[in-house]
């Protein structure tokens, strides 16, 4: 943690996500961390812009799957499976970021439980691209075809798909995430279904070390500046109860295929292994229990 670091109480973390649909907190991790996993993202990113890291989200293809042969013609907006053993070292340092205690803590927070509860998901890395250029207006989990009612059926099904994400930037600057506060809540306006948010939108800015934390269902988009460096972690965490409904969203990206490879060793043998060890098992039951997946949105 920074010596900036200040964490909001559990209560009021809590109240503005469920309020705003997202809360920042500036200057999670020490700089020296930051420092650390900035250089190591670059390498990834090297790597995977010269076509030689298969995970990747190609420029022009908003969801899952992305086809990584384009990534050298069409260029990235982001690097997949961070903690993917092939990454060798790089990956240990990865892991030692996504099982931090200090981001572990606010999770918790946020869902009202213990480390014994908590389920590994993913950790991806959004990067500035080749050319400008945005997103659609989405709902991670929500197809936009759907009607209010559909909409709502699913808002406001309490709990059903508990975890949390996080945009984590790594260099100052990143205003890339535009969310509308308050639309996790309520089904879309007329005018927003046709992509115009009437200027209540807001540009969630993050300097290094700051992460803000949202619900995936928000209306929100990226908007993607070319030339301008973005180094952010893009991770999420599971609650043991949702991971029915969370099977999707996390699975289709591929990580049941590699993550019994990771070596958690990096972590030691104390507190932090172990929460590892364990997040990792939920999440290896939640795969096998949900069987072939398919994809939350086309795109
Ligand atoms: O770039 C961002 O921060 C947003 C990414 C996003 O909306 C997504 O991955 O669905």
């Amino acid at each position: 943690m920074s010596d900036q670091t200040q964490i909001p109480d559990p209560s009021t973390l809590l109240r503005q996500l469920q309020t705003d649909g997202y809360v920042i907190i500036r200057s999670l991790l020490p700089p020296e961390l930051v420092a650390s996993l900035l250089a190591a993202t670059r390498e990834v990113t090297s790597l995977a812009r010269a076509g030689k890291w298969p995970h990747v989200r190609t420029v022009g293809k908003q969801f899952p799957p992305w086809d990584a042969s384009l990534a050298v013609r069409d260029g990235i907006w982001g690097v997949q499976h961070l903690m993917h053993p092939s990454l060798g070292p790089r990956s240990a340092l990865f892991a030692q970021l996504y099982f931090n205690p200090a981001l572990l803590s606010v999770c918790s927070a946020l869902l009202q439980c213990g480390p014994e509860e908590l389920v590994m998901e993913l950790l991806n890395l959004l990067v500035d691209p080749p050319k400008s250029f945005a997103l659609s207006w989405h709902r991670d989990d929500i197809p936009w075809e759907s009607t209010a009612e559909q909409e709502m059926e699913v808002l406001s099904r309490k709990g059903y798909d508990r975890h949390t994400q996080y945009n984590l930037s790594l260099a100052d600057g990143d205003e890339s995430l535009v969310v509308v506060p308050g639309s996790h809540l309520r089904a879309r306006t007329e005018e927003e279904r046709r992509g115009d948010m009437g200027g209540k939108e807001v540009r969630a800015r993050l300097d290094s070390g700051d992460v803000v934390f949202y619900d995936n269902n928000i209306l929100h988009r990226g908007v993607y500046e070319a030339g301008r460096e973005r180094m952010t972690l893009h991770g999420s965490v599971g609650h043991v109860d949702g991971a029915k409904s969370r099977a999707r969203n996390v699975l289709q990206h591929g990580i049941g295929e590699w993550v019994e490879g990771c070596d958690f060793s990096c972590l030691g043998d104390g507190e932090q292994r172990e929460t590892a060890e364990g997040m990792r098992k939920r999440l290896l039951e939640m795969g096998k229990e949900a069987g072939d997946v398919g994809y939350s949105l086309q795109g």
